[in-house]
């Protein structure tokens, strides 16, 4: 693809995305209008200054405007299926993702990492094992860094980028040296038509890859058979491959037969915190990152805020932020690390929006860890109706449920705040969400003083 071929290019959406590309754009000195559905987008101030009244249309998507552009770039919270955006797709006029933009001119090898949960997570470890090692590596993608952002900084060795499915599903052009599905689960199904549809959209992510890298315990992360590949998995791996070894009781990562850390050296808890070291581990490994520096990597990754976060421990009593647990697979992921580890019982917070996803598959693992589930948000009645059978309470708001927990925990329980949700009822994002939970566990501990 090359840019100067198109005439009538149009970025919709002033977001992270879109001021990213209007900046780039800019840079290239190739002319561009922008349209975004909101009178007051959050990246206006900071393009304003490249942005006149000929190119700049706001307050709805504009048919029109679209409809005459040959080229659509499309920020990744639009969903296609906005009436506007679809009739601009069924016309169609190329519409691509800013992915497809750092495809075509970035210079150096592209790792991509994707999956329903802990993308984040694995991308921040895996670029902590790369500089650790001394590799002069770039990151970037839906972790919160638009990918236009990494071309203006010196060429490293490595890109080092996580794709949401947003991403993925406009993407044509990605080249990767590496790719990596951690997981499926479903996930944002208020945006596809079903769940094999948002899992072929992560199969993309192996479209034009040299070297897959795979989870071996979930079948649709596999990728199709004629790539090379290696995978990771919580059992012995054979030669090439990541997983676990019992040895005389305790856990240790494995390349093939070589065991290169013990688990209880890991900072991360839990089996899916493992996983998540073992598929960073493979990645790296594949980059040509030594085992030896890959385990230092793994024994000083501190794990990012509002993931399984211990925020205090009080009475005995664990309480753990995970404000990113924003749909089902997370939260049981969390259930599961954290159950077997608990000497008593779990409280579960949980609500907000659930994004059309069924929360019967949370039901075993409830019964099996927790002794109380609190509820709240937009979606609590719909969530309430099909757990109503396991204990659980209705709570207005997360303070009022951190209150109601610490009236039920006895010495040894642990609170987990995981809302399986999106925040976006309540709150202004995953951050702010657990922040509140952060407040109100501190001043229910101080109070307590
Ligand atoms: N919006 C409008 N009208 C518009 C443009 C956007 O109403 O004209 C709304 C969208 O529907 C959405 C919100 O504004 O609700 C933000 O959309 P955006 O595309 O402008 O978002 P950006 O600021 O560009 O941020 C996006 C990702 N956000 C979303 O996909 C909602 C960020 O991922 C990502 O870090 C950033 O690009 C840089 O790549 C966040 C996210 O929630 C963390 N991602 C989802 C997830 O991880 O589950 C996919
Ligand atoms: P993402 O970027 O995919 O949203 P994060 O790294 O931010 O992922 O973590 C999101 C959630 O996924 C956290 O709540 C965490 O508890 C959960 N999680 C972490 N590791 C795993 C795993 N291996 N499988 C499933 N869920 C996980």
């Amino acid at each position: 693809m090359n840019l100067a071929d198109y005439k009538n290019i149009v970025i919709v959406g002033l977001g992270k995305t879109g001021t990213s590309c209007v900046k780039f754009l800019s840079d290239l000195g190739i002319a561009f209008k922008v349209n975004d559905s909101r009178l007051n987008p959050p990246g206006l101030p900071e393009v304003q200054h490249l942005l006149t009244s000929d190119n700049l249309e706001l307050g709805q998507f504009d048919l029109n405007l679209l409809l005459n552009a040959d080229l659509v770039i499309l920020s990744q919270g639009i969903p296609l299926q906005d009436p506007v955006i679809e009739k601009v797709y069924h016309s169609g006029i190329k519409i691509i993702s800013d992915v497809d933009l750092f495809a075509v001119y970035a210079k150096a090898p592209i790792i991509a990492i994707t999956g329903s949960n802990a993308k984040s997570t694995v991308t921040s470890l895996v670029a902590h094992i790369f500089r650790q090692a001394g590799v002069h590596i770039e990151v970037g993608g839906n972790i919160g860094i638009p990918l236009l952002e990494l071309l203006s900084k010196p060429i490293p060795q490595y890109y080092i980028v996580e794709l949401s499915n947003f991403q993925l599903e406009l993407t044509h052009e990605l080249h990767t040296a590496i790719a990596c599905i951690l997981n499926l689960s479903p996930d944002h199904l208020d945006r596809y038509a079903s769940y094999e549809d948002y899992v072929a959209t992560k199969q993309r992510v192996y479209h034009n890859c040299d070297k897959a890298i795979y989870f071996l315990d979930d079948k649709l992360t596999y990728p199709p058979k004629e790539l090379s590949a290696v995978y990771f998995t919580e059992k012995t791996p054979s030669e090439n491959d990541f997983g676990l070894k019992n040895i005389n009781g305790e856990v240790w990562l494995n390349h093939g037969n070589i065991s290169y850390i013990n688990t209880c050296e890991l900072t991360v808890k839990g089996k899916h915190g493992w996983l998540n070291a073992l598929a960073a581990s493979a990645i790296s490994y594949q980059a040509g990152i030594s085992l030896e520096h890959i385990q230092a990597g793994l024994k000083t990754f501190r794990g990012l805020e509002h993931r399984c976060q211990l925020t205090a421990t009080h009475n005995n009593v664990d309480w753990i932020n995970d404000s990113k647990g924003t749909n089902i697979g997370a939260t049981l992921a969390a259930l599961r690390g954290l159950g077997p580890t608990c000497d008593g019982k779990i409280v579960l917070i949980l609500g907000g929006k659930g994004k059309g996803a069924d929360f019967a598959e949370l039901a075993e693992t409830i019964k099996l860890y927790c002794k109380l589930t609190l509820i709240y948000g937009e979606d609590a009645k719909k969530i309430q109706s099909i757990l109503s059978v396991y204990p659980h309470k209705m709570v207005n708001n997360v303070p009022e449920a951190v209150m109601m927990a610490k009236a039920v925990v006895s010495s040894g329980d642990l609170v987990l705040f995981s809302p399986a949700c999106a925040s976006f009822d309540m709150f202004d994002n995953f951050e702010h969400r657990g922040q509140v939970f952060m407040d109100s566990v501190k001043e229910i501990i101080i109070n307590d003083k």
